[in-house]
C-alpha cells in the first residue's frame, strides 16, 4: 500500500511517521522544501516528544520519504492549515490547493481522505472539485472526511489510542476509510458522514472554548465579588455533576480559538453562545492586562519609581514550549509596548527572538509585581517574599 500525506506539520507529519512505522510506504508532501530536507535528513521540524525517533526510524528503513509533489498511490490524506480570515471567515485555499495538486495523481479504487479541521461541507465540495476536473472517476473512488484529535505534546499516543470519527460521502466511502484507519488507530473508529464528521470537530473545540469562557466569566466576577474563584470552582465541582475548567489569562493554541469561529461563521444567527464564548475569552486578555496596570501604577503613586513585573510563563499552556497564538505572550508584548519594565519568565523555552527570557528565581527576586500566567509545575514550589505584590491569573498558588 502506498500512502500520499498532502502538509507535513503538527499534524500531518507525526500520522506520516505513525503509518510509516506500520510498514506502510508514505511520501509525505509539503510545499515547504526545508521541511522536505529536514526530513530526508531523519529529522524534524517541529517540538513534539517522541516524534524524532519515530521519523528517523521510519525514514531510515525506507518507509517514509519526503517530498515537493505528489505520486501515484492508493490512499491521499490531506492535513494542511486552515486558517481564519481578517473577519473570522474560514480560509480553505491551503485545503483547496493541496487536492488540486493530488487530482491529477488519483486512480479508480483511491481512497481521498480531508483531515483538517474544515467548514460544514467542505468534503462535498471537494468532492465535487474533483469529479469536475476528472468526471470518469466518478462512483470509482472513496471520499471521506476524518478530523484529528490530538493534543499537542501527546500527539503520537493520542493519534493510536483516541476514539475517531469517520464520515465518508457515500457509505462506501466511510467503509474504505474505516478500513484504512483501522490499520494503525487502536481506538474505536466511529462511522457518521462528512457533514457531521466535519461539525463533530468544530463542536469539540467550541464546547471546550464555551466551558472555559465560562470559568473565565466567573473569574471576573469573583474577583469583584472578592471571592477566591479557584476556592470557588473546587467546592463548586464537588457536586456529582458539576466540572468547571480553569480560568485563565485567555485562551492560545492554534485550535480551540479558532474553530469555534467556523461556526459563527456559518450560522451567524444561531451561534449565539458560541460567539459569545470567543468574545469573552479574548476580553479575558485585556481584563488582565488592566489588572496589571492598575497594579503597577499603584506601586509607582506610592513607591516614586516604576515597579518591575515579572510575568510568569509565556507557553499558550502549562508544561509545554509552545508559544503560538498565546495570551500570555501577548499580555507581555502588550506591557513592554507599553514601556512597563517586564521580566519574561518561561522555563520551557530558553532564547526568544525580542524578549529577553530570565529564569524565575531571579524573577521572584527581582521583581516588585509577581504576576502568573501559566501554571507551569515549576512555579507551584516558588516561594514569594511577602512584600511582593503577586497576581495570580492561572491558580498557581494554593
Ligand atoms: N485552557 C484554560 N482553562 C482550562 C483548559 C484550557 O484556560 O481549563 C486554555 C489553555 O491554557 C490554552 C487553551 O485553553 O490556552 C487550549 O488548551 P487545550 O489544552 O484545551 O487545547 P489545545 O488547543 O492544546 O488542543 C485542543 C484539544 N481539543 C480538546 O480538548 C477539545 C485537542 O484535542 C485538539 O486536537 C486540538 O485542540 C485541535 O487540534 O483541534
Amino acid at each position: 500500500m502506498q500512502v500520499v500525506i498532502m502538509g507535513l506539520g503538527y499534524i500531518g507529519l507525526p500520522t506520516a511517521a505513525l503509518i510509516a512505522s506500520k510498514k506502510i510506504h508514505v511520501h509525505g508532501v509539503d510545499v515547504n522544501k526545508s521541511v522536505v530536507d529536514t526530513i530526508n535528513k531523519g529529522k524534524i521540524h517541529i517540538v513534539e516528544p517522541d516524534l524524532d525517533g519515530l521519523v528517523h526510524y521510519d525514514v531510515q528503513q525506507g518507509y517514509l520519504v519526503a517530498g515537493s509533489q505528489p505520486k501515484k498511490a492508493d490512499v491521499f490524506l490531506i492535513a494542511v492549515p486552515t486558517p481564519f480570515k481578517g473577519d473570522h471567515q474560514p480560509d480553505i485555499t491551503y485545503v483547496e490547493k493541496a487536492t488540486k495538486m493530488a487530482i491529477p495523481f488519483l486512480r479508480e479504487g483511491n481512497l481521498f481522505i480531508l483531515e483538517s479541521t474544515s467548514p460544514v461541507g467542505t468534503t462535498e465540495k471537494l468532492a465535487k472539485l474533483i469529479f469536475k476536473l476528472r468526471p470518469e472517476l466518478k462512483g470509482k473512488i472513496s471520499i471521506a472526511y476524518c478530523p484529528e484529535r490530538v493534543l499537542p505534546g501527546s500527539v503520537i499516543y493520542e493519534l493510536q489510542h483516541n476514539d475517531r470519527v469517520i464520515g465518508g460521502v457515500d457509505a462506501k466511502s466511510t467503509d474504505s476509510a474505516v478500513n484504512f484507519y483501522s490499520k494503525f488507530v487502536k481506538g474505536e473508529l466511529h462511522r457518521t458522514n462528512a457533514r457531521t464528521a466535519e461539525m463533530c470537530k468544530l463542536t469539540e473545540n467550541a464546547y471546550r472554548d464555551v466551558n472555559i469562557a465560562f470559568a473565565n466569566e466567573l473569574s471576573m466576577i469573583c474577583d469583584k465579588a472578592e471571592i477566591n474563584v479557584n476556592e470557588l470552582i473546587d467546592l463548586a465541582s464537588k457536586h456529582p455533576r458539576v466540572k468547571i475548567l480553569k480560568p485563565g489569562p485567555g485562551v492560545g493554541g492554534h485550535c480551540i480559538a479558532v474553530d469555534p469561529w467556523f461556526i459563527v461563521a456559518d450560522f451567524k444567527n444561531e451561534a449565539k453562545i458560541i460567539k459569545q464564548a470567543r468574545l469573552t475569552n479574548n476580553y479575558k486578555r485585556e481584563w488582565v492586562i488592566e489588572k496589571i496596570i492598575k497594579a503597577a501604577d499603584a506601586f509607582k503613586k506610592k513607591n516614586k519609581r516604576n515597579a518591575v513585573i515579572a510575568c510568569m510563563g509565556l507557553a499558550y499552556k502549562p508544561d509545554i514550549d509552545d508559544l503560538r497564538e498565546s495570551p500570555a505572550l501577548e499580555i507581555v508584548h502588550d506591557l513592554e509596548k507599553m514601556k512597563y519594565k517586564v521580566l519574561a519568565v518561561e522555563p520551557n523555552v530558553s532564547q526568544h527572538r525580542d524578549l529577553r527570557i530570565t529564569d524565575s528565581a531571579k524573577a521572584a527576586l527581582e521583581a516588585d509585581i509577581i504576576v502568573f500566567l501559566v501554571a507551569h509545575k515549576e512555579f507551584k514550589k516558588l516561594s514569594v517574599e511577602k512584600d511582593k505584590v503577586v497576581m495570580d491569573f492561572c491558580g498557581v498558588i494554593k
